[in-house]
């Protein structure tokens, strides 16, 4: 039998304004959501996630993945009365497994989820992307947040870039600027006026990344035996960017850092969303080489690349294209899924929003030609390969 990726779209749920019936025509078959509208903490019921799983499966799909069930910033603190959304998260994948949904994503990144500078950024073709400015990054956190110390997490070369970026900036910019950074992208379940994201970073001042990372593993410690019990696999999204921002400690960037995750917990179940345009952003990240590493523990794929330069910029690149060896990291995939025999759900994560979706409404990077062009490139780039290969 062959072992291909298994083809997926991320869908944000009856809101999204890419419909259901627009994913089946992608050529997709599988569907990666979440239940937004419940609010971060509370338990997902099976009332709730079957309402869902009829209506993916009534337009032909299946609900492949969870992406995200959302860890509660208490769970992140491991502050006084945290068990109580343990016992909620344990709960909501008892309840996913029931009804036959046993991925779930999750990420472990402190206030914030995904973060980037500019979410229409002139790609050169006519298209838009996404794009992280470090300057304009910088700029945001020590002239506008002016959180307190900041200065010291750069250099002065950098503060000083910062500074000429803000100073070329009108008022109408900086707000741009800041609504992008804190009010909340896509799957993020956060939003935050400046007042808010102050107090939600101060939370976080006296821990270090070993902190944070005591507090990942005593979640893991909590749930993976019940993923285990209800045959649900656990899939950690790296952090994105890969590097500490806003002074917050971060543990999902480098292969050590998943090393050390494993080191205390080997279950199979506690495994990784291999995110291509996350870990790539970070140039001593080795993608096929982590792949081959990790290749028991992978359990969804994000498959996108970016161009890094070396201020620490990046832009989200078409899907072949950047500097992720997009041909590398699917080879290592087919020659994984058929050494396991199993069949790998991925998605194209993000793409450009481009030809008539440059006239609508769309979410930042989850726009339905952009994607699909990212889908299609990638189908074909895996059947090309595997037929070469005669895997
Ligand atoms: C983002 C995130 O890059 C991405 O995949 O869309 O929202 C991601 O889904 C979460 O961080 C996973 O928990
Ligand atoms: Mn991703």
């Amino acid at each position: 039998m062959d072992h291909r990726m298994l083809q997926c779209m991320r869908w944000f749920g009856p809101s999204d304004p890419v419909s259901l019936s627009d994913i089946r025509q992608s050529g997709a078959s599988g569907i990666v959501t979440a239940l937004h509208h419940i609010p971060n903490g509370e338990v997902w019921s099976k009332e709730e996630i079957g309402e869902r799983r009829r209506l993916i499966e009534e337009a032909g799909l299946t609900w492949a993945v969870v992406e995200s069930i959302p860890v509660h910033e208490d769970i992140k603190l491991a502050a006084p009365g945290h068990e109580r959304y343990l016992l909620n998260y344990k709960e909501s994948i008892r309840n996913l497994a029931a009804e036959g949904v046993k991925v779930v994503t999750y990420n472990f990144m402190p206030v914030l989820d995904w973060t980037r500078t500019d979410l229409a950024y002139p790609y050169g073709d006519g298209s838009l992307a996404l794009h992280f400015d470090k300057a304009a990054y910088m700029a945001f956190d020590l002239f506008i947040l002016q959180r307190r110390n900041a200065g010291m997490s750069y250099s002065s070369a950098e503060i000083i870039r910062a500074r000429e970026m803000f100073d070329g900036m009108g008022k109408a910019e900086r707000k741009r600027l800041q609504d992008t950074i804190i009010a909340g992208l896509p799957g993020a379940e956060e939003h935050f006026t400046l007042e808010q994201f102050s107090t939600a970073l101060d939370r976080y001042r006296d821990m270090d990344s070993d902190g944070l990372r005591a507090n990942l593993i005593g979640f893991l410690k909590a749930i993976i035996p019940v993923a285990e019990e209800s045959g649900v696999v656990l899939a950690i999204h790296p952090d994105d960017p890969p590097y500490p921002i806003f002074g917050l400690p971060r543990v999902v960037s480098t292969s050590d850092d998943i090393d050390q995750l494993i080191e205390v917990l080997p279950s199979l179940n506690n495994g990784l969303c291999f995110c291509t345009g996350s870990f790539g952003v970070r140039p001593d990240n080795d993608l096929p080489s982590m792949i081959r590493k990790y290749s028991d523990r992978i359990h969804f794929l994000h498959l996108r690349s970016t161009r890094r330069d070396h201020l620490g910029n990046f832009t989200e690149a078409d899907h072949l294209d950047g500097d992720v060896n997009m041909p590398a990291v699917v080879q290592e995939i087919l020659l994984l899924m058929k050494a396991k025999e199993v069949s790998i759900p991925m998605r194209p994560d993000h793409g450009h929003q481009m030809l008539d979706d440059l006239k609508k409404h769309t979410n930042p990077g989850y726009s339905a030609i952009g994607r699909l062009r990212g889908l299609a490139e990638l189908r074909g780039l895996e059947l090309g390969i595997a037929t070469m290969m005669s895997l």
